[in-house]
């Protein structure tokens, strides 16, 4: 079993696009030292930010984390920015790293149309990423497709770190699930499910039975008489599936065979999502009325997460000239 890591940004809520792409994947197979989890506090700076969120976030990820199946006797669980090694490296890399590298990252290019309001962060953020899975050695990184190119640019980053300096980094590979590596908008089947989108098109995590079903419901289909999974024309009704697929461990095409018309497919949608999310929500609230415990989890993952980051930091440290070797 390979060590994996993985993160999400306390920014909007956690949705079903994030529990395939990257929850499920980690949470099914946890490995005592070899699965980390995190709270990616650091990463929500770099938009215009309200700080009271960030904090409200940051507790309420970490619980739906936990709440999810994060379990912290088998992981390391941890949040971000209360391992200081996380910045450490950052700046160690970007010294390793070119401007246009970084410039050419497409979530840059998306979010920085207004120039004299983007943070700088917003460009070096791919990098604090590259640091976060190089600082703990992590084999493999599972996140949702839309990663593909940050997990490439923490490829590049550890190979010529490595080869200029001396091997310190494992260089990591993204693990994307066989299906729903990228769950879409239900009200835009064109662009992906995020965090900050409409509520009319994203299964949040945390929404009700009732919202969950009135957004399967009034979900975009296209036009056509059958019931078939084609993803390129009929990009709604292909997402409809690949979400039941994913709630029940079918193929989206064989699933596609069970049903007459619309209507039918969303009910079972509607009670696959309601039946994934419902142990989440439950289990969620227990954990909310007792908050200390989340803490403590958390400052116990810090102290984990620090044994293994302070010693690549160090090795990082050495071999690039500001420790005696
Ligand atoms: N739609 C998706 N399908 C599959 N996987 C997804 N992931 C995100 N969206 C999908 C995966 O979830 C992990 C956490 O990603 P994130 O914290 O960047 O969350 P996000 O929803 O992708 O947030 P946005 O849209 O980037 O930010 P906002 O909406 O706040 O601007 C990652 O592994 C990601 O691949």
């Amino acid at each position: 079993m390979s060590r994996r890591i993985t993160g999400f940004t306390p920014s909007g809520e956690l949705h079903l696009g994030n529990y395939f792409g990257a929850i499920e994947p980690l949470v099914g197979q946890q490995i005592p030292g070899d699965s980390i989890i995190f709270v990616a506090d650091l990463h929500a700076l770099t938009l215009d930010h309200d700080p009271a969120a960030v904090r409200r976030r940051t507790m309420e990820f970490a619980t739906v984390l936990l709440a999810a199946g994060a379990d912290p006797a088998r992981s390391i669980f941890l949040v971000q920015s209360h391992v200081p090694e996380h910045t450490e490296l950052h700046y160690l890399l970007e010294s390793a790293t070119g401007y246009g590298e970084v410039r050419r990252m497409i979530q840059f290019k998306e979010k920085s149309h207004d120039s004299d309001r983007v943070r700088v962060s917003l460009l070096t953020y791919p990098v604090l990423m590259a640091a976060d899975s190089l600082l703990y050695r992590a084999e493999e990184v599972p996140v949702g497709e839309d990663q593909r190119q940050h997990v490439e640019l923490a490829r590049d980053i550890a190979e010529r770190f490595n080869t200029a300096y001396g091997p310190v980094f494992t260089v990591p590979r993204m693990v994307t699930p066989p299906v729903a590596a990228r769950i879409m908008d239900l009200s835009r089947p064109t662009a992906k499910m995020s965090k900050s989108a409409s509520e009319a098109g994203s299964l949040r995590l945390l929404d009700s039975p009732d919202t969950l079903r009135r957004t399967v419901m009034r979900a975009v289909t296209d036009p056509g008489p059958a019931v078939e999974y084609d993803p390129e024309n009929r990009p709604g009704l292909a997402n409809l599936l690949t979400i039941l697929a994913a709630c029940t461990g079918e193929e989206p095409a064989a699933a596609a065979a069970r049903f007459g018309g619309y209507a039918d497919l969303k009910r079972a949608v509607a009670d696959a999502v309601i039946a994934t999310t419902d142990p989440i929500r439950q289990r969620y609230s227990e954990l909310s009325e007792d908050p200390d415990s989340v803490r403590k989890i958390l400052q116990d993952g810090a102290i984990h997460a620090r044994l293994i980051a302070g010693e690549t930091v160090a090795a990082a440290k050495r071999a690039i000239g500001l420790l005696a070797g």
